[in-house]
């Protein structure tokens, strides 16, 4: 519907038509080159199940040359045919069933399918090992659930993420209906850094250093596979922006210029909206946005403020007549049942994220440059960097599970302090669940709910939930490198 009106476009017809007319103050144009013109673009048409249709996705390699690769086709692995990153998005309500066939090209690259944030029956939540069999090359694997809540997801696998994740491997997932007053139009967008060398092909998509310190960072910066892309918008119209931070490391500070914005959902989880200063949004996470759109021919920006000069993410240009005249108030979206958790009878719970003796060495001497991380295709990681409580996910063989790190009663309530000692930065998610933030030691954080938290360094933040969804549950940082060396665990809810 709305989606298919902000199409993209590219940045020489920009300039043409009516942006460069108005002057676009404070628009970084840094390359100088026209990006290309993508119609349309890689992910705006959305994969929509009609009620009964089952979803094929095909987990496989595919060589696309995405606009951000300067010219260059690059093997992909992606889920579908027809865009890198493919959307689908069902109604609330409707049932979702989707085949997955496992075609990527190594032998032994098994695969899971992870819907992360969606609250759903633990056997569908796609963790090998922990929650099912993985799916092996050449079999197909099924997931049926009805998604509980409305919101902004995403679905990937779950072991050698890192690798998978660098050559594109993920998807949104999208349940629409908690809108009371529907947006003018509804962008979804994801924000994904690629490792390419100077001949544009793939660098290792993890070092020694990253994966003891922030992350590998990626090299080329884009949003649903083009470097800061433009959007046309209706003019003066409320926009639904629907950032999903799939990148396997990257932290920003995002904002908008030239726009009025509020951030309406954190993690898919509609709050009571919040006027967009900045917000700072770790791997994994999820924000949405409602734009009130610039008058016709300008231009309003997302920006990143995370680095020492700002980057524009993408560009909306404001086209047609004006749709709306009326004073930007956003309303909030309809509210989800979710329980509530008793904080005065609830156990306290402490989770400590912490490298390991090995991290602390390798990384005081990382720069004087490792070898490359290997982490083998089995999701076995050959170092150890990270630990949750002074428990690292087992290195020997994911098969072999290990004790939780923590034991839940159903129907509990739980307050799970969650403690940053190291310098750097752990988004931490937990499956099957979401927590509602109480406080921070460092900062002022709104009540919202969220199934990623971003912990930065030295911070503790006290976070509420209730166990109320049986089953063994993954709890990890969603820095790739790091869950894939020991900042991973898993509680148990029984
Ligand atoms: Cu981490």
């Amino acid at each position: 519907m709305a989606q298919s009106q902000a199409k993209l476009i590219n940045r020489r017809a920009m300039l043409l038509s009516s942006a460069a007319a108005v002057g676009v103050a404070g628009l970084r144009l840094t390359d100088g080159a026209a990006t290309p013109v993508l119609t349309p673009s890689p992910t705006v048409a959305p994969l929509r199940p009609a009620a009964g249709a089952v979803v094929s996705l095909e987990a496989a390699e595919r060589t696309m040359a995405l606009p951000c690769f300067g010219g260059k086709s690059l093997p992909l692995w992606t889920f579908d045919e027809a865009s890198v990153f493919p959307i689908v998005r069902v109604p609330r309500g409707q049932a979702l069933e989707v085949a997955i066939k496992n075609s990527l090209p190594r032998a032994d690259e098994h695969i899971t399918l992870h819907w992360h944030g969606l609250r759903i029956p633990n056997a569908q939540d796609g963790v090998a090992y922990l929650t099912q069999a993985p799916i092996m090359p050449g079999a197909t694997g099924r997931y049926a659930f009805t998604p509980p809540e409305t919101g902004t997801f995403f679905f990937h696998t779950h072991c050698n993420s890192v690798d998978h994740f660098g050559r594109g491997l993920v998807g949104a997932l999208i349940v629409d209906g908690d809108e009371a007053q529907a947006s003018d139009a509804d962008l979804v967008l994801m924000m994904k850094d690629w490792r390419l060398d100077a001949g544009k092909s793939f660098l290792p998509f993890t070092t020694d250093e990253g994966a003891a310190k922030a992350g590998t960072a990626g090299t080329v910066r884009s949003i649903n596979g083009v470097t800061n892309p433009v959007y046309a918008v209706p003019a003066s119209g409320n926009i639904r922006v629907r950032l999903l931070n799939v990148d396997p490391a990257r932290i920003s500070e995002i904002g908008l210029e030239d726009a009025d914005g509020a951030i309406i959902a954190v993690d898919g989880n509609g709050c009571t909206p919040i006027e967009l200063g900045t917000w700072r949004l770790g791997p994994a996470g999820r924000l949405d946005i409602l734009m009130r759109a610039p008058k016709a021919g300008q231009v309003a920006q997302l920006v990143d403020y995370f680095s020492a000069e700002p980057v524009v993410l993408a560009r909306f240009l404001a086209e047609g007549p004006e749709v709306r005249h009326d004073a930007f108030t956003p309303a909030p979206l309809l509210t989800m049942p979710f329980k509530v958790a008793d904080r005065s009878a609830a156990e306290h719970l402490d989770f400590t994220f912490s490298a390991t003796a090995t991290g602390s060495a390798v990384a005081a001497t990382a720069a004087a440059g490792g070898d490359a991380l290997a982490i083998g295709k089995l999701c076995l990681s050959k170092r150890t960097f990270w630990a949750i409580n002074k428990q690292p996910w087992s290195s020997v063989d994911h098969s072999d599970l290990g004790p939780p790190l923590a034991s839940l009663k159903v129907g509990r309530s739980y307050i799970f302090e969650l403690k940053n000692v190291t310098p750097n930065a752990h988004p931490i998610h937990i499956h099957g669940h979401t927590f509602e933030i109480i406080t921070s030691n460092l900062r002022d954080l709104p009540s919202v709910r969220a199934d990623t938290i971003l912990l930065l360094p030295k911070e503790r933040i006290e976070v509420a939930l209730v166990a109320d969804n049986p089953g063994r549950w993954m709890f990890h940082c969603h820095i790739l490198e790091h869950q894939e060396t020991g900042m991973m665990g898993y509680v148990t809810v029984t």
